[in-house]
């Protein structure tokens, strides 16, 4: 950063803190990854200087030649990327995105149904302190006991309850879609289906994760997860959204402008498009059948660790420790894990018993370390220290007499992983797993 270095040392300085922390440390959340740095380049280009309102030769500011041209070639790789003959790249992120989707194609006071935010949906699918879930009206369908998501029961509800629109989508269900059955319920109830693919993404271009094009109306994606761009959102519109409705494109396209946005990021559009040209690359299929295989190990070395996962496991990305035996908060081990080098995130159980705030697991991914080139052997690794600190944690918090009540408070929970040696060493290991595996520059 050489202007940076000369113009504000303490921003530089901010910079190169955060470069080593991702140098030193594992990056497990499941939504995270390791951009290239070609599109690092991208959207730290002069791109950024330009406004676009409007879109591809219908804007409404004049210097608009190359950024024609630049929108243009995303919405091409995205079109043949994910086969679709309708795409917009200029919704800002996930959320904006499925706003856009919900303002386009519902009317205030609508019905939408998604699955529980507290089992794994997202707070866009209706949460009710979300504005999918105060401008419209919403219902959920749910998980069983065993962590499952529950189609018939979903069935029931949508035929009760007649949603306009039905999203299938997650942030911490760890099994894959059956975008088949979604398709058959919103077909019996009369709704539209949209696919929030935002985690999936890069396993579905990989080819290892149902496409969800041939059965929803619609897919939302971010593109700074497993597609390992930057961030963004692309809304598509399959073949069967267009025979629905074939005016459905410039809904959504109305909807992102000038319904909700001013103008676009070209910049990280450009961003999107050289994240595609990476995706289309055979290693990118590599990638993704690595992540899946990385994320199978992983489960099963930290079950063979003794630790529960949701639903048993996992056959994409991700996976939720469900911590309820242990009778320790998401925020403790959460914390302890981060110290001893995994940054992961606390994440609610189904039917947990504690708060949002307080939940009972910890939720994990493997793009960004796969991005790394880490295989079985460093999952292995990895469960092993997991496992390790998770249980040091709690026979500190146990010996310590410690209530859920008690680790609310963060000096509490600061003065129990202080006394851990295990998660000290974990640090170290990490460092020196790290160490062997650099962060990543080009794909
Ligand atoms: N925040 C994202 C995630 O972590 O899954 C979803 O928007």
């Amino acid at each position: 950063m050489p202007y940076l270095n000369k113009t504000d040392l303490k921003m530089a300085a901010l910079i190169k803190a955060e470069e080593k922390r991702q140098n030193e440390t594992l990056m497990m959340i499941p939504s995270e990854n390791h951009t290239s740095q070609a599109v690092r380049e991208v959207v730290g280009s002069l791109l950024q200087d330009k406004y676009c309102e409007g879109y591809p030769f219908k804007r409404y500011y004049q210097g608009q030649e190359n950024y024609d041209k630049i929108e243009d070639l995303c919405r091409e790789r995205v079109k043949q990327c994910f086969r679709v003959p309708y795409c917009n790249v200029q919704a800002l992120s996930g959320a904006p995105a499925n706003l856009a989707v919900y303002f386009a194609l519902l009317k205030p006071g609508d019905k939408i149904m998604g699955l529980r935010m507290d089992q794994g949906g997202h707070i866009t699918h209706g949460l009710k302190v979300n504005v999918s879930g105060t401008f419209f009206n919403s219902v959920f369908y749910h998980v069983d006991r065993e962590g499952f998501i529950d189609y018939d029961a979903m069935e029931e509800i949508a035929l009760k309850e007649k949603p306009k629109m039905i999203i299938a989508g997650i942030t911490s269900y760890p099994l894959a879609l059956d975008f088949k059955r979604f398709s058959a319920i919103a077909e019996k109830c009369g709704a539209l289906l949209m696919a929030d693919m935002s985690h999936v993404a890069g396993l579905i271009l990989a080819g290892v994760y149902p496409n969800p094009v041939p059965y929803c109306h619609i897919i939302t994606a971010t593109t700074h997860k497993t597609l390992r761009g930057p961030r963004g959102a692309l809304i598509m519109v399959s073949d069967k959204g267009l025979r629905a409705d074939p005016q459905m494109g410039e809904r959504i396209d109305k909807a992102v402008f000038p319904g909700l946005q001013g103008g676009p990021h070209e910049n990280n559009i450009a961003g999107i498009a050289v994240a595609l040209k990476e995706a289309q690359k055979p290693a990118f299929k590599r990638y993704g059948r690595q992540i899946v295989k990385n994320a199978a190990y992983l489960a099963q070395c930290l079950k063979d660790g003794g630790l529960k996962l949701c639903a048993g496991g996992t056959n994409t990305h991700l996976m939720v420790i469900d911590l309820q035996e242990f009778k320790v908060s998401g925020n403790l081990i959460a914390e302890a894990l981060e110290q001893g080098g995994i940054v992961a995130n606390r994440n609610a159980v189904p039917y947990d018993p504690n708060p949002p705030f307080y939940p009972s697991g910890i939720r994990l991914g493997a793009p960004a370390v796969t991005s790394r080139g880490m295989k079985e052997k460093e999952m292995k690794l990895i469960a092993q220290l997991i496992a390790e600190i998770i249980r040091d944690i709690v026979s500190i918090k146990d010996k310590s007499g410690l209530t859920l009540e008690d680790e609310k408070k963060k000096a509490t929970r600061d003065k129990i992983i202080a006394k851990s040696a295990v998660v000290k060493k974990s640090k170290q290991k990490v460092r020196q797993l790290c160490a062997r595996f650099p962060l990543p520059n080009s794909y």
